[in-house]
């Protein structure tokens, strides 16, 4: 709930091996867009981990080399908060597919710090429901304290 006592939406936030090095400018879209970044912190997946995380693509032809990809390095974790805040990063984030991204929307975070379809920088929850179950599993103990727009969020 905001100050207004209005419910704000929280969505789970990834930054992918891949564009980990970008943190810092990712972190800065993110703010400048209007989201609160109510925890943040840096973790390096196991493979168990990661299979977990991605339970719903268990048994894809992509799934074993997207688990490769996701522990090959840290990864950053945020909470992220502003009204209808799913949707928001997701359009913000835009399509999957990181060339596709490039095609149709040249603006999107996936455009610029993406490579293809399975290197694209970041991930959103799709829903309430896998918010809620993303933010638990990276902040088993998230406590709800927002962290006023343009300042940096705390490490943990
Ligand atoms: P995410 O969960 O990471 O936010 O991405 P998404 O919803 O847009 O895409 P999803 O279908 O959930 O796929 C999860 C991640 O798996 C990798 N992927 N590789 N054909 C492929 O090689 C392929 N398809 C998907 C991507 O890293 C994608 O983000
Ligand atoms: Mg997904």
């Amino acid at each position: 709930f905001n100050k207004n006592g209005i419910f704000v939406e929280r969505a789970l936030a990834l930054i992918k091996p891949d564009a980990v090095n970008k943190a810092d400018d990712i972190e800065a879209i993110i703010l400048n867009h209007g989201f609160s970044i109510l925890q943040k912190r840096r973790v390096t997946l196991t493979a168990e981990q990661c299979s977990d995380f991605y339970s719903e693509h268990y048994g894809k032809k992509f799934f074993p080399s997207l688990v490769a990809f996701m522990t090959s390095g840290p990864i950053v974790a945020m909470v992220l908060s502003k009204e209808n805040a799913i949707q928001q990063w997701r359009e913000l984030i835009g399509p999957t597919n990181s060339t596709v991204a490039k095609e149709t929307h040249p603006d999107s975070i996936r455009a610029f710090f993406g490579s293809n379809e399975q290197k694209n920088a970041v991930h959103g929850s799709d829903s309430v429901v896998s918010a809620e179950r993303e933010i638990r599993f990276f902040f088993p103990n998230c406590i709800v304290e927002p962290i006023p727009v343009g300042q940096p969020a705390k490490d943990y």
